[in-house]
């Protein structure tokens, strides 16, 4: 049993390493909200992957700050709670808004953790000691800026290799990728950036024995993906389409995907991932975790939860320093020579987070009590 006191939300704003750019956008910095609870004398912290513009999801850090402050908040505040899995039901009166609700969901399932004394993989179930970490590779100015790219992350050690795709830079980068470092273990995210007239061209792409084909269709979309499927060999995994349960349910009912992303974020926090995992895992269907340019703390939260044991698929969890520098924790996260992240075996989220730093990169703090 864990009380809920006091939430604090601090704005954030750190530059990142290198810009990184998908289908709809690039971004130079990573501005994101940090949420904390305070109860018996414990605190539990979260991260919320909401961006500052609308382009991946309607949230935005702008709306989740409103959102948790005004309804989530004093949904939960002064309130007990046997266990952190009952947080998110007890949010039911507020529609969607995942962004919101997970980052204040997983500081609960974080203190819950830290009053316990376990790690918090222990609580959410996990079975694995480490995971396997795969990259993201962003759009590049060129095919040679993307080599670089790739055979850096090579060297270092990294289990998979994705790279973003759009209209105009597709087939040809994974072709220089195949024809320059052959077989490795590759797959594809369009974030949405094509339609179903696409096909044919979709269908090019399947001569090079990809992984998967992440979102390359609208980010609400189900029907048009199962359509896709039925035309490519290569796997369709999606990722923005898949914001419930009850849409992973229809997508799977569909044969809209193969392989399924999991962003607590996007679903509304660890229970919600869970079930997320458990009914993927019921229907054969492999999950990684998504990664959402996180700094050390919503890092944490996503090893973590990647330890269940249906994630076997390496994810976008990687090194700290590709990202920022410094983070927010000391020390970041690191990544073996092996590409494996170990998941922390400290109470809670298991890091420790460098208060000086935070205090640096904050912007605007805000208190909601009782
Ligand atoms: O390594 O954290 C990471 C980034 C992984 O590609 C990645 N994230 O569409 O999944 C995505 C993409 C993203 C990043 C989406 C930032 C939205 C914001």
């Amino acid at each position: 049993m864990f009380h809920i006191e006091r939430l604090r939300l601090r704005l954030v704003r750190l530059p990142l390493v290198a810009f990184f750019e998908t289908s709809f956008a690039r971004v130079y910095d990573k501005t994101f909200i940090l949420v904390t609870i305070d109860g018996d004398g414990v605190e539990g912290l979260g991260e919320c992957v909401a961006d500052v513009d609308p382009y991946y999801s309607e949230e935005t850090t702008v709306t989740a700050w409103h959102v948790i402050k005004d309804f989530v908040a004093p949904l939960l505040l002064g309130r007990a709670f046997d266990h952190p899995r009952d947080v998110f039901p007890s949010l039911a009166r507020v529609r969607g808004n995942n962004m919101a609700k997970a980052a204040v969901e997983m500081a609960a399932w974080d203190l819950a953790a830290r009053r316990q004394n376990v790690p918090l993989s222990r609580l959410l179930g996990g079975t694995r000691s480490e995971i396997a970490s795969g990259v993201s590779i962003g759009i590049q100015d060129s095919l040679d800026d993307l080599a670089a790219k790739v055979k850096k992350e090579l060297d270092a050690g990294y289990r998979r290799i994705k790279i973003k795709i759009k209209p105009g830079w597709d087939a040809a980068a994974v072709e220089m990728i195949r024809a320059r470092f052959g077989a490795i273990p590759l797959m594809v995210d369009a974030n949405a950036a094509y339609t179903l007239a696409d096909a044919d061209r979709l269908a090019e792409l399947d001569r090079f024995g990809l992984m998967m084909i992440e979102q390359p269709l609208e980010y609400d979309d189900v029907r048009d993906h199962a359509a896709l499927q039925r035309r490519l060999t290569t796997p369709i995994c999606l990722d923005e389409s898949i914001h419930t349960v009850r849409a992973a349910e229809e997508a799977i009912a569909l044969e809209a995907c193969r392989i399924i992303n999991i962003k607590p974020g996007r679903v509304g926090g660890h229970r919600e991932s869970i079930r997320l995992h458990d009914l993927c895992a019921a229907h054969a269907v492999p999950v990684w975790h998504g990664g959402m340019l996180e700094s050390g703390i919503g890092r944490a939260h996503n090893i973590h939860l990647a330890s269940l044991p249906n994630f076997s698929l390496p994810g976008d969890i990687a090194a700290s320093r590709r990202y920022f520098v410094p983070d927010l924790i000391e020390p970041g996260i690191e990544v073996s020579r092996d590409g494996t992240v170990p998941v922390p075996t400290g109470p809670g989220i298991g890091v420790t987070v460098d208060w000086d730093r935070v205090k640096a990169a904050t912007l605007e703090t805000c208190d909601v009590r009782a």
